[in-house]
């Protein structure tokens, strides 16, 4: 059963008390569906009919929802560049070598990039990945500018006929604007060689309403293109998923729901809401 099954079954049988409300509220909040939503369901919790209630939700839900595609944007010339970024320990190596695994698995040539240069373990974890699901990683020497190992993975993708090209970047607090700014510059010397298609956010599902203040300030400093949530796996922080794409307005499209290299899914709207509501 979903996070707020339990409670529409009940409204669907019998008038929601106030305590019921309240109850209903405190599971709303801490699915970290933020409180504006949540007061919008309790709303209409108190006045839709009760066998319209879910449809009522459902739509509700789904309106706040981006428009955007939510596949990747392929490159219809040369390699499909897919930047990596967020803050420390949310899932992005885990999330790039996961991608990397799912386009490789189908056939194409991958390159991944360990442009984390500031930890030598960053750059072993990524190259871990690599060796165990067959492809390729480019990384430097450790401290080396990441800017400078991104312009070196575009120029290898492009030269020698890669058909991705996934850049894993170091974890950064989006309060330290030089980080921050270190990103753009990774985007614009790519985009010396070739046009970057994605640069998708990865947010630690756990983190709760941070995330979304964490996920604002990067779409501040870089043009995100998508958002991957991570660690759904048995969480019942699931709100956070619809809560960061109202906010942004930026396509979820990615949930991670393990460690392990096939617990990655791309993101279904209508499934992830009904399935809340089941
Ligand atoms: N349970 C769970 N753990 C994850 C998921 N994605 C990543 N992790 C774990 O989170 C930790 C940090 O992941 P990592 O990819 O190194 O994060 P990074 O610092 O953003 O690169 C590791 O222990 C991963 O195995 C996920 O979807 N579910
Ligand atoms: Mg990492």
């Amino acid at each position: 059963m979903g996070l707020f099954g339990s409670f529409l079954s009940k409204f669907s049988k019998s008038k929601a008390t106030i305590e019921d409300l309240e109850q209903f509220r405190q599971i709303l909040i801490s699915s970290d569906i933020g409180v504006g939503i949540t007061e919008e369901i309790l709303e209409l919790v108190k006045r839709e009919k009760s066998e319209e209630l879910s449809t009522a939700i459902a739509n509700s839900l789904k309106s706040k929802l981006s428009t955007s595609l939510r596949v990747i944007n392929l490159s219809s010339d040369g390699p499909t560049v897919i930047l990596i970024v967020g803050v420390n320990g949310t899932g992005k190596t885990t999330s790039a070598a996961k991608l990397a695994n799912y386009y490789a698995k189908s056939g194409k040539k991958v390159l991944l990039v360990a442009a984390d240069t500031f930890r030598a373990a960053a750059v072993a974890q990524l190259q871990t990945w690599g060796e165990r699901i067959g492809v390729e990683v480019l990384s430097g020497s450790s401290n080396s500018d990441p800017a400078a190992i991104a312009f070196d993975g575009a120029k290898k993708a492009k030269d020698e006929g890669f058909d991705f090209l996934i850049i894993d970047t170091a974890g950064r607090l989006h309060t330290k604007s030089n980080l921050m700014d270190e990103l753009g510059k990774i985007q614009r010397v790519v985009e010396k060689v070739t046009s970057v298609n994605e640069i998708l956010f990865v947010l630690d599902g756990t983190t709760g309403q941070n995330g979304i203040k964490q996920a604002e300030t990067f779409a501040a400093s870089v043009n995100l293109t998508g958002i991957v949530v991570t660690k759904l796996d048995g969480s019942t922080k699931g709100g956070i998923a619809i809560a960061t794409e109202a906010a942004l307005q930026v396509p979820l499209k990615y949930v991670g729901f393990g460690e392990g290299i096939e617990d990655l899914t791309p993101f279904e709207a209508d499934g992830y809401i009904a399935e809340l509501l089941t």
